[in-house]
């Protein structure tokens, strides 16, 4: 076995955090010292004077009505304090709430509950056991329903109505979405030589960030007043939401984020439990916690994925790809809460047309309401392009089985390439920049394809199944122009204020929130690069509505190309204002001056210069300033992407199965990827080895599933299975880089890239082991009994 370590970093790459001034490059993370030393601050951690614990009351089963809640015996515990139920929301106008697209969600259930664990009644104890105690206590009557778990026939006649709350609904039906022209698809199609259709199953999967959700809420009834420490990706937007939702006024709502244990879009959403803290606080006068428990966590937060897709693919015989056609099936579980620019409702599905030139592309989509619960955008999601990623890229692999080409030659022989950017998609997504094949050819170094061809051709003379998967994606990240994005009429614009302190110290207050990508680090990077302070003199500030400005927060990859864009043309605007003061302090003219990193110098005599923290003092300082220039050193945007960010990469992905057992076990993983310029490339690597970490996950043993009841089967982590450092390769990283034009460092997202990338090519490598058995496709996860039910001839769809 050769497992080749990827080289070291070059010296130059090397950035020594006292090393000044400094910029891009691996600096170690400012946030490590405290988190590995256990010194991070949750939501958890909040411990306020007199503060209460509040628990849940979860619905048993999937569909039922609720006939009569009785709470008695829970109050007259003695260290309860309240006992909220749907009732008492219904006084207040709190008993449904809207969700992120457009529709409402009950925070706790009056008329029926309509998945296993949705919030039925909250109960506020002086601790958290009284608190649980209490809930035992709690008397349901549930007059139950025939539930809704088969996706496949939430549409038929006889199928019970989910939402019967909403006006005139008759049917399990959300929306219908397409996009693409039909017609010349279907010309394309008609003219194909080879046309392969392939069913697949992307099933629900859930992100399951190691800190569960949680909420601690202190309503001030001097100052009229909340504060909200919770577990949130996108501070701004919740308390927006809440001062719509509850009618408090906004400028008395405080959220904050602290430490977040990991998010990966299952913190976006806002869930009930939030809400009952709120009222909570705002009944008994006292600061009221909540948090989760893993259960809880799993069965009713946003889960991700969950589509049902048929794939085509149209091609000529010699393995020109000219068209694809999707019709997809999408489960939303019991309340649409899926989180995507509201013109989206599939979210970013639309770049199902992958890294390819086509002639032609269509996509028609069904979503429909199940007992199951809500959300549909999480996990690494960016916005559903993972759904169109694993679609496009296993039809691909599908067509090279058919026409038997290799399936990197079948890629490389269709990729859009280098001049044809920016190259506007069959479905009107318009790629910033690329180029794919440098990409390719540097994974296909890097894992030695041709050796590994050879091996495998060996192994399977002598009966041993190996296999090698391939996958290319392009990803849209950034939401992005607000001329087209919005969630809830919020346009998705993001800010970032620089302020230096007058001994050249300075403060970056970000709307994004970090949740684990080294925001902390990463900002203070962009901002020393432009200005030439050291980053450990830069302290970044994020996750507080009272102290950053406004924004719409963190996910879909968004931050660097938002946020980060906004970071730099601020630094940059304070180099400006730096320059002007100066050309007062050396007496000169503005034109005589050249910026080296760090100071302002006068041309053609570097001996007369100021640094950037001379003229911090000197903004702030006695004395005059040149006319028109005001006293300070700092500044405020507001950045509106003029489009998204393209990021790309090939992966290439190898695994043994093991004939008798049908164990997989993924031998290499080779990961290029092109996020443009690289402002931390450590930090770029651990994002992209968190990723292929995921998408071993998805590929091999995660899903959530129901029984015929409805039940929940993966509430812990004893059924939910994630991947540990046992199943994950050493991971042979590479990069390329191809700046994005429009991005004022040339940089674009990445945080999401490698959960998007990779299923497809554990997926791909499977299937390829399972060649010699005949097989074209298997749907995930696949765990032993499905890789050896498809080496029987028996795939099976989730
Ligand atoms: N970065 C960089 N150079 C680039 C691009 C990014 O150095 N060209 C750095 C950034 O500065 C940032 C990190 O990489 O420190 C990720 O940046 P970006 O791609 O902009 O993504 P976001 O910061 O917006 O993070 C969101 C993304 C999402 S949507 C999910 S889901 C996910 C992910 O990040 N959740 C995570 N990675 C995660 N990592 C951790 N540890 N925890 C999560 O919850
Ligand atoms: Cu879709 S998961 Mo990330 O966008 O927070």
């Amino acid at each position: 076995m050769t497992i080749t370590t990827p080289p070291e970093p070059a010296a130059a790459d090397l950035v020594d955090n006292n090393q000044k001034p400094v910029g891009y490059g691996r600096m170690l993370r400012k946030e490590d010292p405290r988190f590995i030393r256990g010194l991070g601050r949750y939501v958890d951690d909040v411990q306020l004077p007199g503060m209460l614990h509040m628990a849940i009351l979860r619905s048993p089963v999937a569909h039922a009505r609720i006939v009569s809640i009785d709470t008695s015996a829970a109050e007259a515990l003695p260290k309860v304090k309240a006992v909220i139920t749907g009732e008492t929301l219904k006084g207040l106008g709190l008993d449904w709430m809207p969700t992120l697209s457009n529709d409402v969600q009950a925070v706790l259930a009056t008329d029926k509950v309509r998945f296993q664990g949705q919030e039925v009644a909250a109960v506020v104890a002086e601790d958290r056991y009284a608190a649980r105690d209490a809930l035992e206590l709690i008397d349901v009557d549930y007059d139950i329903l025939e539930p809704v778990w088969d996706v496949r026939k939430a549409l038929d006649e006889s199928a019970p109505v989910i939402r019967d709350d909403l006006e005139g609904k008759t049917d399990n039906h959300v929306f219908d979405w397409e996009t693409g022209d039909k017609a010349e698809t279907e010309a394309v199609f008609a003219k194909a030589d080879v046309v392969v259709t392939q069913d697949m199953v992307y099933p629900r999967v859930h992100p399951a960030p190691m800190e569960t959700c949680g909420a601690v809420a202190d309503f001030d009834r001097v100052e009229g007043k909340l504060t909200l420490w919770s577990t949130s990706q996108a501070p701004h937007a919740h308390r927006t939401l809440y001062a719509i939702v509850a009618g408090l006024p906004e400028h008395k709502i405080r959220v904050i984020s602290p430490d977040i244990g990991g998010g990966f879009g299952n913190k976006v959403p806002i869930y009930p439990g939030y809400v009952c803290a709120i009222v909570g606080s705002i009944v008994t006068g006292k600061p009221v916690k909540w948090m989760e428990d893993r259960t809880e966590n799993l069965t009713s937060t946003g889960f991700a994925r969950d589509y049902v897709m048929r794939g085509e693919i149209a091609a000529t015989k010699d393995g020109r790809i000219l068209a694809i056609r999707t019709n997809v099936l999408a489960d939303h579980g019991a309340f649409n809460g899926v989180a995507a620019p509201v013109k989206y409702p599939a979210g970013f599905f639309g770049v199902f047309t992958g890294s390819y030139q086509l002639e032609a592309a269509y996509c028609s989509m069904t979503a429909v309401y199940t007992n199951k619960a809500p959300g549909g955008v999480a996990y690494a999601c960016s916005f559903r392009i993972t759904e169109a990623v694993y679609l496009v890229e296993r039809l691909v692999n599908c067509l090279a089985y058919e026409l038997k080409m290799d399936q990197i030659a079948l890629r490389r022989k269709n990729f859009i390439q280098p001049d044809q950017f920016p190259y506007t998609t069959k479905t009107g997504w318009v790629y910033d920049s690329g180029n794919y094949d440098a990409a390719m050819l540097e994974s296909m170094r890097i894992a030695d394809y041709d050796a590994l061809l050879a091996e495998q051709a060996e192994k399977r003379a002598q009966g041993e199944l190996m296999g090698i998967g391939v996958s290319f994606f392009t990803e849209a990240v950034g939401a992005g122009p607000r001329k087209d994005m919005d969630i809830l009429g919020l346009g998705m614009a993001d800010g970032c204020d620089v302020r230096i302190h007058p001994t050249g110290k300075a403060v970056v207050r970000l709307s994004v929130q970090s949740q684990g990508q080294g925001h902390e680090t990463t900002y203070a990077q962009i901002v020393a690069e432009e200005l030439g302070i050291p980053p450990d003199d830069i302290d970044v500030v994020h996750g507080d509505t009272d102290n950053t400005p406004f924004g719409l927060g963190t996910y879909g990859s968004r931050s660097t190309p938002v946020s980060g864009a906004a970071a730099a043309v601020a630094a940059r605007r304070i180099r400006d204002k730096a320059k002007l003061i100066a050309s007062g302090m050396l007496e000169v003219s503005v034109a005589d001056l050249e910026w080296e990193k760090g100071s302002f110098q006068v041309k053609g005599d570097p001996g007369k210069s100021v640094t950037i923290s001379e003229i911090a003092m000197k903004a702030h300082g006695a004395g005059d300033l040149p006319p028109g220039v005001e006293g300070g050193l700092d500044a405020s945007v507001v950045y509106n992407p003029a489009n998204l960010t393209y990021p790309f990469g090939a992966y290439i992905c190898v695994v043994d199965i093991d004939p008798e057992t049908a164990v997989v076990k993924v031998r290499r993983f080779v990961a290029v990827d092109d996020c443009g310029t690289r402002i931390n490339p450590m930090i770029v690597e651990g994002q992209v080895h968190g990723g292929l970490t995921d998408g071993i996950g998805m590929a091999l043993m995660e899903i959530i599933e129901f029984d015929e009841s409805g039940n929940c089967l993966n509430g812990s982590f004893m059924d939910y299975l994630i991947p540990t450092a046992l199943e994950v390769p050493h991971w042979e990283t590479g990069s390329t880089v191809t700046p994005s034009p429009h991005h004022p460092i040339g940089a674009k997202g990445v945080g999401e890239s490698a959960t998007v990338g990779s299923p497809p090519a554990v997926v791909n490598a499977v299937v390829n082991a399972l060649e010699p058995f005949g097989v074209r496709h298997a749907d995930m996860p696949l765990t032993p009994s499905r890789v050896w039910e498809a080496m029987q001839g028996r795939a099976r769809p989730p």
